[in-house]
């Protein structure tokens, strides 16, 4: 059987981290993609250089045109540009939104096959916009951020109550950003649920709600320390979970910015949600019952990612 193959677009430090990862877990060959000539290529030629060492199997290559992806089974898409001081939230939507553009057409020509996953910020409107561009089917387009944020919140439960990471599930749905949602009661240590861990007395509510906070704040702390950029270890890694699900058809249960049809009363958006993702994509949304404080900060998060939306439309009208 031939090998799968992966596509990076966008090469930069996630994009980087994405190809090592998927080197070292032997997903497939890759191809990164960047418009900065050079960048995709070195890395290619670096991370291949360590295949020797790791023992991998994988052909690594790099290119700054689009019909290198041809036929790409999955691809990863960070391209775009971070916010840098001075810039407006609508000044990165706007560079952005033409970079899915750009990144859409280029799926649509040369692999419209694929299984896309979009990182790039502001992660809700980007992935949105992009399968507009793209016209891939909507369950084959996701975006990643609640993997990424369950993440962060279980690394921080564990420490918390000094357990493995292993055995901490966690819940967090809505927008990517600072209307996040991390749902307590869906959350489990042991498969015992965090509001029955307050009950128990081996946390406060009043603690519990600054390690929400933390978590919400999740990437906000990374930008402080790293100061020239953002997180992209955990957030590689957790777009490569999503994408080995597709591509060994797991059938795993990941939060992920998913395409809503009327499900938690959202149409026509893409909004943080429990998916499963197999060899179809996202092959269903799981919809749980909210209690009234829960519906409250889920439907504040929706309406911060309309605004989103129709920021993006503002800008670019045919979406
Ligand atoms: O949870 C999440 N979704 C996120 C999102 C968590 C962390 C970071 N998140 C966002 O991912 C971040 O705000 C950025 O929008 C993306 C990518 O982050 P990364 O840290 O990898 O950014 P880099 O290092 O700046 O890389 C971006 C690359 C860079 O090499 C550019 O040359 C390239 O994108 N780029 C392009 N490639 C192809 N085509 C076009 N048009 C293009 N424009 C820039």
């Amino acid at each position: 059987m031939a090998r799968n193959k992966i596509a990076l677009i966008g090469s930069g430090m996630i994009g980087g981290t994405l190809a090592h990862l998927a080197g070292l877990k032997e997903l497939g060959d890759i191809v990164l993609f960047d418009i900065a000539d050079g960048i995709p290529q070195g890395k290619g030629l670096d991370i291949a250089q360590s295949s020797p060492v790791e023992g991998f199997n994988a052909n690594l290559t790099g290119a700054s045109d689009y019909s290198a992806i041809e036929g790409a089974d999955v691809c990863i898409v960070t391209a775009g540009v971070a916010r840098k001081p001075g810039m407006s939230r609508d000044d990165l939507l706007g560079i952005n939104l033409k970079v899915m553009e750009q990144v859409g057409a280029g799926i649509k020509k040369y692999a419209p096959n694929a299984f896309v996953i979009c990182i790039t910020n502001p992660l809700d409107a980007m992935v949105w916009a992009l399968q507009k561009f793209s016209g891939l089917p909507k369950n084959m387009v996701v975006g990643m951020a609640g993997v990424l944020d369950s993440s962060r919140f279980r690394l921080f439960l564990s420490q918390e109550f000094n357990v493995s990471v292993q055995d901490v599930t966690a819940f967090v749905l809505g927008g990517h950003g600072d209307t996040m949602v991390p749902l307590a009661r869906y959350s489990t240590v042991g498969g015992i649920p965090l509001t029955d861990l307050v009950k128990m007395g081996w946390v406060t509510k009043e603690r519990l709600e600054e390690i929400i906070q933390r978590t919400r704040d999740g990437g906000a702390e990374i930008v402080g320390l790293l100061k020239t950029g953002s997180a992209y270890y955990a957030p590689a890694a957790s777009a490569i979970e999503m994408a080995e699900s597709f591509l060994k058809d797991k059938k795993r249960v990941l939060p992920c910015a998913a395409h809503l049809t009327g499900q938690y009363g959202v149409k026509d958006m893409y909004v943080g949600v429990p998916t499963i993702i197999g060899a179809g994509g996202v092959e269903r949304i799981i919809e749980v019952e909210f209690n009234k404080a829960e519906q409250d900060a889920f439907e504040k998060s929706v309406a911060a990612v309309a605004g989103l939306c129709e920021a993006c439309i503002t800008i670019a009208p045919s979406l």
